[in-house]
């Protein structure tokens, strides 16, 4: 296990250019790490064209810190260090020290301490970048479940603050603590679910199934592709499902393990129709290229699903990431090829465990002169 922590010092570029003040610098930041244990000698690599410099300053104990200059006035620390377990890990406070030494001896205008990076072999891994690939750091302290299923890896890792949060092929899907997904997902209330048929495309984890289950709907079928999802879900995840799939049929809910298309087919085929259709397959490409595979799938859920949809009907998925733009843009013109016209509503939520804003679509046929 180790752990990095990056420095960012701004120092006026005059002190960069000057071969003679640069070289009294390097001589106190050489007394300033050696006094912080990188007792080794330093190595010291000059960039042609005065770029700048890198030193490698190492201790015995596997400590290693890499100072690099660049000439526009940024130096930065790379500190490499066992981790704060192990004993010879520099304490906060030494930390501090270092960067206010280095701040006086180099004169800085700003410097910036970033947060600690942990590496280690630990599966619980806690970092997963944003749909933009931002990191994100969790507070993981354990996993609860992982089983490689015929279709996805699955985890499920706890999380203080967010509960068990449920992880296919690394991706975060949803946590205890996001009911304001389930919600989005059914239209926040808009909707009237009450004696209605509703098909819900995915949704393994229950959590539709649970709340549009305390509202007496006449019928909903749920169609789930992975078996392992829902049995993880039943007994890791039962703040998002409770006991909604204790049993996967009751009198007005059925759970079908299966792949939903042939499904989608069949009832377009026999003309059977619902009055809602909530797809939470799977987040809309992130990909802007509108030849792909995913964008592909996309449509074909869409179109079949529409010719599953009453005229008076619903259609609800979840988007992406509000930052992903381009890719809503794009999700928005596939809306417009579909076999039929339809209008669209959409929703920006904060789903608490996502760490970033995620934007529903409320989809529904347009209605011709007649209303038909
Ligand atoms: N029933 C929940 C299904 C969730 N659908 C997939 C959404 C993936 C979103 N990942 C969000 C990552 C946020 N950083």
């Amino acid at each position: 296990m180790a752990s990095t922590t990056l420095f960012n010092f701004h120092v006026p570029s005059q002190v960069l250019l000057n071969p003679v003040d640069w070289k009294t610098m390097q001589q106190g930041m050489n007394a300033i790490f050696h006094e912080a244990g990188f007792d080794g000698s330093p190595h010291t690599v000059a960039f042609e064209s005065n770029n700048g410099s890198l030193t490698l300053y190492s201790g015995s104990d596997g400590r290693s810190a890499v100072v690099q200059s660049y000439t526009e006035g940024l130096i930065t620390v790379n500190l490499q260090e066992p981790s704060k377990e192990h004993k010879t890990a520099l304490t906060d406070q030494e930390l501090s020290t270092l960067q206010k030494k280095l701040v006086t001896l180099l004169g800085c205008e700003k410097s910036k301490r970033f947060p600690q990076i942990r590496r280690s072999t630990d599966p619980c891994d806690p970092y997963v970048p944003t749909v933009d690939n931002r990191l994100v750091e969790y507070d993981f302290d354990r996993i609860v479940f992982e089983e490689n299923s015929k279709y996805q890896n699955i985890k499920i890792q706890h999380s203080p603050q967010y509960g068990n949060v449920l992880i296919l092929d690394d991706d975060p899907n949803l946590a205890e603590s996001d009911i304001a997904y389930t919600n989005a997902i059914t239209g926040n209330g808009r909707q009237d679910y009450r004696g209605k048929e509703v098909l819900v495309l995915g949704g393994g984890d229950g959590g539709i199934l649970h709340v549009l289950r305390q509202q007496d709907p006449a019928m909903i079928i749920m169609i789930e592709i992975d078996q392992v999802v829902i049995t993880a879900a039943t007994k890791y995840l039962r703040g998002i499902c409770f006991d909604s799939m204790d049993k996967l049929e009751g009198s007005n809910y059925k759970v079908i393990v299966e792949d939903c298309i042939p499904f989608l087919k069949q009832y377009a085929a026999e003309g059977k129709q619902f009055d809602f259709v909530i797809n939470d397959l799977t987040a809309i490409p992130i990909t802007t290229e509108p030849q792909g595979d995913q964008w592909d799938f996309l449509r074909l859920i869409l179109d079949l699903s529409m010719k599953v949809l009453k005229p008076t009907g619903r259609y609800f998925t979840q988007g992406n990431g509000a930052i992903m733009r381009d890719a809503l843009v794009m999700y928005e013109q596939q809306l417009s090829k579909l076999s039929v016209p339809v209008d669209f509503s959409k929703e920006t939520v904060c789903v608490p465990s996502y760490m970033e804003l995620w934007v529903f679509y409320e989809i529904w046929k347009k209605q011709d002169q007649n209303g038909s």
